[in-house]
């Protein structure tokens, strides 16, 4: 049996492409209803994954390819990236990192194309915090963790907003992985350890929010008290919400982030990656994993990250 380690390290890759593939039927719906869920549940055909793990595994490998104590080198991680959008540019890949990927490729200076994004406004939709769980597995602690999110993000979305989605979900996933599953999860002290992560006013109120609508919201009540489309400062937070419903239960977590509608691949990926990598990856579906493609590619990167993490605490 693979050790816990390793357990957790596939929880956390396999969390992020099954809500991921999961999801993405539903992109872009008002709310999801559980009879569709369940459809898409029962149904035998391959599931796919989008952009989101596809730029989740660039990340994973660029991480394997380096050592400590400077596992980001953001001028190779950004061509990673970009030539992944041109292998496959039919993932689902939203406009703004499209822009991006296209004028690195041509020669821009990354920081450049990052920053005339949107106007000159820099992105802060969710695709720094969709790839970023990996790093959680290479961090060595919150603050380390965070530094190195904000670097990977930086390159697509030089938006702080876009920078502090991925450092909130690369903390959450750093203290999902570290926490004891063999105890209940301590929701309030996990909350404030991601507001300290996070040291921003508008965050801080996403969170108090979360915590106000935890054990209790219905995933469209959620959805409407935190919004649920693909800017980061909305879809962190509910993607958060979904994994402290169901923190010891990833496929409850990635159900209920489908649910919610609006960036269902996205939010259930990042809800998948947190309770999985705290469960361990033997409480997904089998049902899911065997449907899943690519499935023996991500399971052997994320046995190669595992041997990178500190024991566990
Ligand atoms: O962040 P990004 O890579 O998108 C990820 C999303 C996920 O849902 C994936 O599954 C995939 O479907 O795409 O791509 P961006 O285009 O940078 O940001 C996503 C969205 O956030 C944009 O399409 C905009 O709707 C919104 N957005 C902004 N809108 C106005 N002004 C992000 N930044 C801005 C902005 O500055
Ligand atoms: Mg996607
Ligand atoms: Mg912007
Ligand atoms: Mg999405």
């Amino acid at each position: 049996a693979p050790s816990q380690t390793a357990a957790k390290a596939r929880g956390l890759l396999f969390g992020v492409a099954v809500g991921d593939a999961l999801g993405a039927a539903f992109e872009g719906a008002h709310s999801v209803d559980g009879e569709r869920l369940a459809q898409q549940e029962r149904a035998a055909t391959q599931l796919r994954y989008t952009d989101d793990t596809a730029l989740t595994l660039v990340l994973a490998r660029h991480l394997v390819d380096r050592q400590h104590p400077v596992p980001v080198d953001e001028d190779a991680l950004a061509l990673e990236l970009a030539r992944e959008w041109q292998r496959e540019p039919w993932r689902g890949y939203g406009m703004g990192s499209r822009e991006i990927f296209e004028r690195v490729l041509r020669g821009t200076p990354w920081r450049k194309a990052s920053e005339d994004c949107f106007g000159g406004e820099g992105s802060y939709g969710n695709g720094g915090a969709m790839r970023v769980a990996p790093i959680a597995l290479v961090g060595t602690s919150p603050a380390h963790v965070t530094e190195l999110a904000a670097r990977s993000a930086v390159i697509t979305h030089s938006h702080l907003h876009g920078q502090r989605g991925a450092m909130l979900q690369a903390c959450a996933a750093f203290l999902a992985l570290n926490s004891d599953g063999g105890k209940p999860l301590d929701k309030a002290a996990f909350l404030s350890q991601l507001s300290r992560a996070v040291e921003h006013t508008d965050w801080r109120s996403h969170l108090d929010q979360v915590h106000a609508l935890v054990d209790t919201a219905s995933p469209a009540f959620a959805a409407e008290r935190l919004g649920n489309d693909a800017a980061a400062p909305t879809s962190v937070p509910l993607a958060v919400l979904a994994f402290l419903q169901h923190p010891d239960q990833p496929a409850e977590a990635i159900r209920y982030a489908i649910r919610a509608g609006g960036d269902t691949d996205t939010i259930a990926s990042m809800a998948g990656a947190l309770a999985a990598a705290r469960t361990g990856v033997q409480e997904l579906p089998t049902a899911w994993l065997d449907r899943l493609e690519n499935a023996e590619h991500v399971g052997e990167l994320a046995d190669t990250l595992a041997t990178r993490m500190a024991p566990s605490q």
